[in-house]
């Protein structure tokens, strides 16, 4: 694998987009953080980059609602989308959540590679199983990050593993983690996953 190196460390905030417009035109590939609120979309970004400030990070949910952009070592751009299925906002306020999210994907920019994540004690959501077909039928690469996996033994998380590829048609090409933004398990071998991918994109 042609491992382009890139230094996670060196991640920096780069724009905060509240509407499609606003999106950066850039040449670099775009990584994008997808999933339910609260899944810990926010805390891996801080785990990539071992920071526990770059991104913010609420026990509430919904706490990201906008898109944030971060600068991955100058090589790619990070995407850390609002979470899809928070229904303690308002009406109003969850609908303009969910448009973000549908219309960042409807928008035609090139996706290089998904983080699609679920918090792995959960049972995946129906939005979790339309995302994922989503990306399926659109081709876009993506990488299926447990998370949250703390909480659960090695023997929980290898029963969860054998209960979603009962939900999900997971392609030969599927790649799924477990990690650990607390404790970092996983990570580094995440971090190996996205360069190998972006590298070769
Ligand atoms: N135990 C444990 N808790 C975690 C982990 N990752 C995130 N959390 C907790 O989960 C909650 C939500 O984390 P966030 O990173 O804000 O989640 P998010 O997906 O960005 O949420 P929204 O922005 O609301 O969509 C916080 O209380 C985190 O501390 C993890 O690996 N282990
Ligand atoms: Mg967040």
């Amino acid at each position: 694998m042609n491992d382009m190196n890139i230094n996670f460390n060196n991640m920096k905030y780069k724009i905060t987009c509240a509407d499609v417009k606003g999106l950066p035109v850039t040449d670099l590939p775009e990584i994008v953080i997808s999933g339910r609120s609260n899944a810990g979309k926010s805390s891996l970004i801080n785990a990539l980059a071992s920071s526990n400030k770059l991104a913010r990070v609420s026990s509430k949910p919904g706490k990201t609602r906008e898109i944030i952009y971060f600068d991955l070592d100058g090589k790619a751009l990070v995407a850390d989308l609002p979470g899809y299925g928070y229904s303690a906002a308002s009406k109003e306020v969850t609908a303009k959540f969910s448009d973000l999210c549908d219309n960042y994907f409807r928008c035609g920019r090139k996706i290089s590679l998904v983080l699609f994540l679920m918090d792995i004690r959960r049972t995946p959501s129906e939005e979790d199983i339309g995302m994922l077909e989503y990306l399926n039928n659109a081709g876009i690469p993506y990488i299926m990050v447990l998370t949250k996996c703390d909480k659960f033994s090695n023997a929980e998380i290898r029963k969860q593993l054998g209960i979603l590829s009962d939900y999900f048609d997971f392609k030969d090409e599927a790649l799924v983690f477990a990690v650990s933004s607390k404790d970092k398990k996983g990570i580094n071998d995440l971090k190996s996953a996205i360069s190998g991918i972006i590298s070769a994109d």
